[in-house]
């Protein structure tokens, strides 16, 4: 037998571990792609693998060390919510804590979740540069459950475990280091090697196995004190709104700092276990899965071809104009935006500035990048400028005869194979399209304002768009940061369409009896940033209204008409202070009142219940239409749209989910009994009577 034959081994336990030796020191490889989840398979072979290295007396550590991409990325989200596999999380990471010889976690790629909760339960960590260390969990409505919530305050403190746990947000290797979540950083090449030569010297100088769970001194100075939590709460208060997750972290946190270990992680578990049964980490892994479906077309895959877009052009400087283009500069393309006149094409140029300036003012962007963006962007008051441009998106005033034009004569303009895009909110863009003779290389793409913000863009197919055509912006989106969501032409797309019977519901609920306050309210409790009312006095309520047309029958109306446009008059449906700090008002109350009469409606008590069905239900009426049509592909891609357009709130999960959560059967039988009172409007999809019957849901097209 040879000597490396003697010295080296390896042991397959399951098909996704491994145990090799080499020398005194054993490696624990795991190989589960795409992200190393620790699913049943992965924990059993974790747990057979420190077995058996503990029972090898050759061996003197452990390196648990995963291939591929990255290090465990957290526990099998997949497996959540369905019948738990043995062993479980905690045990996995109290038996490596217990193992008698030092195990070594080499970490790369994103340690997350259970991943680092497995890293700290290791006796020592090291990483290369570019890893990154956090506990995702509060994202997925969860808590770190296998005792990452008592491991790391001991490990850096209450206030940056409870700034890292109810982020969500990771750290570098770096920072981990400073903080004394990783013991070396080691070279970026050579991890497993370093891991190995690190596990030899801690053998060779007989370092003791460290474990965090015996550590005291950072989590000390804090106990007895419940003001450090209740300070952190208050800060907190506004960004944990509605969700339950951030609390229970919070609670975790404070049982490490005040109990004995074994007693924080009985209260981790039971808390974790609430969490992951409740709905609204049911909700947020929805999203979670759903984030990503969006991607999936069924006629596009990743062999589909795209065009190369190096060039951009945008029609229009205004707000929305402005804001699409700094999503190009952003990404390093350079961007030539065309406006009708001069003055307008500086303002917008100079708010661009601003812009930049301001978040640089804000040390999220050095002066020297501004600069930078600000060269990439180039004014034009020709049209003809943009005939090198890949890709154009006309983002004017939303008009179809005025879009029409510009089509046709960026037809005669723009390059052969140029993608020519609308950022039209409402209308049809075959319409559009066919003003160009290359009507395959038009669609839409519909930002959301402030377009420099929004995570949404609303890809828009059209009947002839071409499949390169659709790839190349759904491609796009995620290089600009957007998520996108393809949807079909109709009024409005997804999210506008179903915008206007909630705002149909606001608008008649306040002349049969709520007021705005409570509408907004209601909206506002269900978890949505602002409701109806608030909404449109921050977007102007004369968007659309002029004083010539204006018939003064909408409380709207009238409210422009005394000049009352909203925030920026200082008053619109509610009366605003310096502060821009909403008060109801008694003037528009008066004003509806005095509506309601002329219309000869008599107003009633109208209850919170009424107010959000009506405004919900018949926007998932709308959303079960549009699936119905084929607008959208999926109903998760609806809930994509709404949460990440519309504030609709996370841990609600989207209109469709939610839904499903309310019960397919209980929204149809209220919209039925809404029918019934008030007429056709409300009259039930028939993709929402057809699932109900055959006991189906959304989730099931
Ligand atoms: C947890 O750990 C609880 C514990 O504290 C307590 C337990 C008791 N599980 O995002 P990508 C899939 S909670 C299952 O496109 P990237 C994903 O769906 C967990 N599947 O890649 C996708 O599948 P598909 C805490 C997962 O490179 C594919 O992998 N951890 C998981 O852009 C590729 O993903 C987290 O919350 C998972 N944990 O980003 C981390 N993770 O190809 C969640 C991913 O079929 N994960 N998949 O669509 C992430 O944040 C990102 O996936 C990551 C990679 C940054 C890792």
């Amino acid at each position: 037998m040879s000597r490396a034959a003697e010295t080296s081994s390896a042991t397959r336990i399951n098909p996704v571990v491994e145990l090799r030796r080499d020398g005194e020191i054993a490696v624990l490889a795991i190989n589960s792609p795409p992200v190393n989840a620790l699913s049943a398979q992965v924990r059993e072979g974790i747990v057979e693998g420190v077995r058996q290295a503990g029972t090898d007396a050759r061996v003197k550590a452990v390196v648990l060390h995963c291939e591929g991409r990255t290090f465990f990325a957290g526990a099998d989200i997949s497996e959540f919510g369905k019948p738990p596999k043995q062993p479980m999380l905690p045990e996995v990471v109290d038996f490596i804590e217990a193992s008698s010889k030092p195990v070594v976690a080499a970490l790369h790629g994103t340690a997350l979740g259970g991943g680092l909760e497995t890293a700290l339960a290791c006796h020592y960590r090291v990483a290369v540069p570019s890893a990154k260390c956090g506990f995702p969990e509060v994202k997925l409505g969860l808590l770190p459950g296998a005792g990452g919530t008592q491991r790391l305050p001991r490990l850096v403190g209450p206030e940056r475990a409870m700034d890292m746990i109810t982020s969500g947000s990771p750290v570098s290797a770096k920072v981990a280091k400073e903080m004394g979540i990783v013991d070396e950083i080691v070279d970026e090449t050579d991890l497993l090697a370093s891991a190995i030569a690190f596990a030899r010297k801690l053998v060779a100088e007989n370092r003791p196995l460290k474990k965090v769970r015996d550590l005291d001194d950072k989590i000390a100075a804090a106990r007895g004190k419940p003001e450090i939590f209740e300070a952190f709460r208050k800060a907190n208060a506004r960004k944990f709104r509605g969700f339950q997750a951030p609390e229970y972290n919070i609670r975790c946190v404070e049982a490490a700092v005040n109990l004995p270990f074994d007693e924080g992680i009985k209260l981790e578990r039971q808390l974790f276990q609430e969490l992951v049964s409740g709905e609204q980490s049911a909700a947020q892994r929805h999203v979670f899965f759903a984030e990503r479906q969006v991607w999936k077309i069924p006629d596009i895959s990743d062999d589909t071809p795209t065009l190369p877009v190096k060039k951009v052009g945008v029609i229009g400087a205004g707000t929305m104009g402005g804001g699409i283009s700094m999503n190009f500069a952003n990404a390093g393309l350079p961007v030539t935006i065309v406006e009708a006149k001069p003055d307008a094409l500086e303002r917008g140029l100079g708010v661009i500035r601003r812009n930049y300036e301001s978040t640089a003012k804000k040390g999220r962007m050095s002066m020297e990048d501004v600069e930078r963006r600000m060269e990439l962007l180039t004014g034009s008051l020709r049209l003809e400028d943009l005939a090198d441009c890949d890709l154009i998106i006309e983002a004017v005033f939303e008009n179809m005869a005025i879009k029409k034009e510009i089509f046709s004569k960026l037809d005669a303009i723009a390059k052969p194979g140029a993608i020519l895009a609308s950022n039209t909110s409402y209308l049809n863009v075959n319409e559009i399209a066919a003003m160009t003779k290359r009507p395959e290389h038009v669609l839409g793409m519909h930002f959301f304002s402030p377009a420099n913000i929004m995570r949404l863009l609303e890809v828009v197919r059209g009947e002839k768009t071409d499949k390169r055509v659709i790839a190349t912006a759904m491609q796009l989106g995620r290089q600009i940061g957007k998520i996108a969501v393809l949807v079909g032409v109709c009024h409005g797309f997804v999210g506008n369409r179903m915008l206007e019977p909630r705002q149909r519901e606001a608008n008649r609920l306040i002349l049969e009896g709520a007021m705005p306050w409570d509408v907004d309210r209601v909206l506002y409790e269900f978890g949505f940033p602002m409701g109806p009312f608030a909404m449109a006095d921050l977007a102007g309520l004369d968007i659309g209204w002029s004083r010539e047309t204006s018939k003064g029958e909408t409380a709207r109306e009238i409210l422009c008409e005394q000049d009352r446009r909203g925030q920026k008059t200082g008053a619109g449906f509610y009366d605003y202070d310096e502060n821009r700090n909403a008060k109801p008002s008694e003037l528009v109350e008066q004003i509806i009142l005095d509506l309601s009469d002329k219309k000869g409606i008599t107003r009633r008590e109208i209850s919170d219940q009424e107010i959000l069905e009506r405004c919900v239900y018949t926007m998932i009426n709308e959303g079960a239409k549009i699936l119905e049509e084929g607008i959208a592909i999926r109903s998760s891609d609806i809930d994509i749209v709404w949460i990440n357009g519309y504030g609709w709130p996370v841990y609600r999960g989207g209109p469709m989910f939610y839904a499903e959560q309310v019960g397919l059967g209980k929204v149809l039988e209220r919209l039925r009994a809404y029918e019934a009172k008030f007429g056709a409007d409300f009259k039930p999809a028939a993709l929402l009577e057809r699932l109900v019957a055959e006991g189906k849901g959304f989730r099931d097209l």
